[in-house]
């Protein structure tokens, strides 16, 4: 099964709303430019949840297949959780994607894999596609004995309730790379991949474990961006820092030229 490379901008909570808007704005033009091919590379950005309807209207209107998701979503579909968000309301908002489990909920926000994997279920109730990440500590990379370990307990604890033929994205991202300039070699990268696909396949069966997509993320960057898809079980990047740059993250997207 061919894997359509994902290439994920992860804006987090750094753009301000005009900031949004005049960034997905120009990403539109330029993709427009260099008239990308988006069966070759899917591209996506993951915007604060107050400007997803805004980026909904840019894209509409420059009738541009680049897609978008939420950076998170509630575990539950209605009723009093003051401040949050379900999958409906971002599903009504045109969105293919949502974040589930990136590493600044898990310690920021103290989600665990029970709250993960209902995330990936709400996520699945709206027909959105879970994004789910995954990766280790520097410490839990260090007392393993193999590093796709931790990794691997939060795929299956994650995707425990999915079914054979779902489609879901992974990430891998290790704590010890993201925001830190310290990016995983893109062997040390592949390993894991390797091992998460190895783990799908025992969950979810061999033809669902090809057809996923795994991405990488952290500290990915228009100069490692090449290296890092030149691996066999990588398929795109989780971008955070360099996909608040125009050149930089467009620069990343057409990583084959
Ligand atoms: C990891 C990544 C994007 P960065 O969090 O999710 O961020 O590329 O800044 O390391």
């Amino acid at each position: 099964t061919a894997r359509t490379p994902l290439m994920a901008g992860n804006w987090k909570m750094n753009f301000n709303h005009l900031q949004s808007i005049a960034f997905v704005q120009k990403l539109a033009w330029t993709l427009k430019d260099v008239q990308h091919d988006f069966e070759q590379v899917e591209v996506a950005v993951f915007p604060p949840f107050t400007d997803i309807r805004s980026v909904q209207t840019i894209i509409q209107a420059d009738k541009l297949e680049l897609e978008y998701g939420a950076q998170d979503l509630s575990q539950h579909d209605s009723g009093a959780y003051t401040g949050d968000i379900s999958g409906e309301f971002i599903r009504t908002l045109g969105a293919r994607y949502a974040l589930v489990g990136h590493s600044e909920r898990r310690t920021i926000h103290g989600e665990d894999d029970e709250i993960c994997r209902a995330k990936v279920n709400a996520a699945l109730r709206h027909e959105l596609v879970p994004v789910l990440c995954v990766g280790e500590s520097l410490e839990e990379r260090e007392a393993s004995a193999n590093p796709a370990d931790v990794s691997i307990k939060q795929l299956k604890a994650g995707l425990a309730d999915v079914t054979p033929g779902t489609e879901i994205v992974i990430a891998y991202e290790p704590v010890w790379a993201i925001g830190t300039g310290q990016v995983a070699t893109a062997e040390q990268a592949q390993e894991v991949c390797a091992a998460l696909r190895g783990a799908l396949a025992e969950q979810l069966g061999e033809e669902t474990a090809a057809a996923t997509r795994i991405l990488y993320g952290g500290s990915v960057k228009p100069g490692n961006v090449a290296s890092i898809m030149r691996e066999p079980d990588i398929d795109g990047a989780l971008i955070g820092g360099a996909s608040l740059s125009i050149e930089d993250f467009s620069s990343i997207i057409r990583y084959r030229s």
